[in-house]
């Protein structure tokens, strides 16, 4: 089976904007009295907005002390230090490796798709200047369910009209491969953490064309044995 189409995750693989969730989450935690730290930042990597709230108000047994309203006030000020730091963006902050092989994939007539769920994600790829290298992005305004589940993953898919199948998915966040791989796509993770992922590497560094092409044509053969 040829490999037909390459979907991208956004925060952690295409540029660094893990981080800045991070602060702003870290801020918006410290004025509820709670305190993050970057090993709890983990299990918010890949998990919409309203859903990482709760987490966070879980993790600082603080759950039943904010209403629907105070929760949305909290999601919103998180969003706005957020955006602020994003005027740090420009052309210069895809991490690295990635400006290139988004290149080498559209030589190799590859499809190229975004599954993020974040509402911020049109305006990052703005900023980097790559919005015209996908031929689809999912939009994170329709989907009701947000990573471990497959949905956004299978939205890219269809949105490139290939089947899972046919895809590899690329992810930083462990709920974001347990995404991919319940999509039915083949996984690649970046970072530790990661060994349910299909191919497993330490950066964006190693991740070349060469090494997705050898990654697909190695499990594609295993699959027909
Ligand atoms: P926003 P991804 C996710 O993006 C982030 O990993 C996660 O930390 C964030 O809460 C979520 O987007 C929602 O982002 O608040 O900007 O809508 O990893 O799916 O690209
Ligand atoms: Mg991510």
């Amino acid at each position: 089976m040829r490999l037909k189409a390459v979907v991208f995750d956004l925060d952690g693989v295409i540029t660094d904007t893990a981080h800045l969730h991070f602060l702003a989450w870290h801020a918006v935690a410290q004025e509820a009295g709670i305190t993050i730290d970057e090993i709890f930042n983990e299990e918010l990597k890949g998990i919409s907005r309203m859903d990482s709230l709760v987490r966070i108000l879980r993790h600082g047994g603080k759950e039943e002390m904010f209403n629907h309203e105070q929760r949305l006030a909290l999601a919103s000020r998180k969003n706005d230090l957020y955006v602020r730091s994003l005027a740090s963006l420009n052309q210069e902050s895809l991490l690295p490796g990635i400006r290139e092989l988004l290149t080498e994939i559209r030589a190799a007539n590859v499809r190229i798709g975004l599954a993020s769920v974040s509402l911020n994600a049109p305006g990052i790829l703005h900023a980097l200047g790559i919005r015209q290298a996908f031929d689809f992005c999912a939009d994170a305004s329709r989907i009701a369910c947000s990573k471990p589940d497959p949905e956004i993953f299978l939205a890219a898919c269809a949105g490139l009209n290939v089947r899972p199948q046919e895809a590899i998915g690329i992810e930083d966040a462990a709920a974001g491969v347990e995404a991919i791989n319940a999509a039915g796509m083949l996984s690649v993770g970046i970072g530790p953490g990661l060994d349910h992922a299909g191919l497993q590497l330490r950066s964006t560094r190693e991740l070349t064309w060469k090494c997705l092409t050898d990654f697909w044509s190695s499990r594609t053969v295993l699959i027909r044995n």
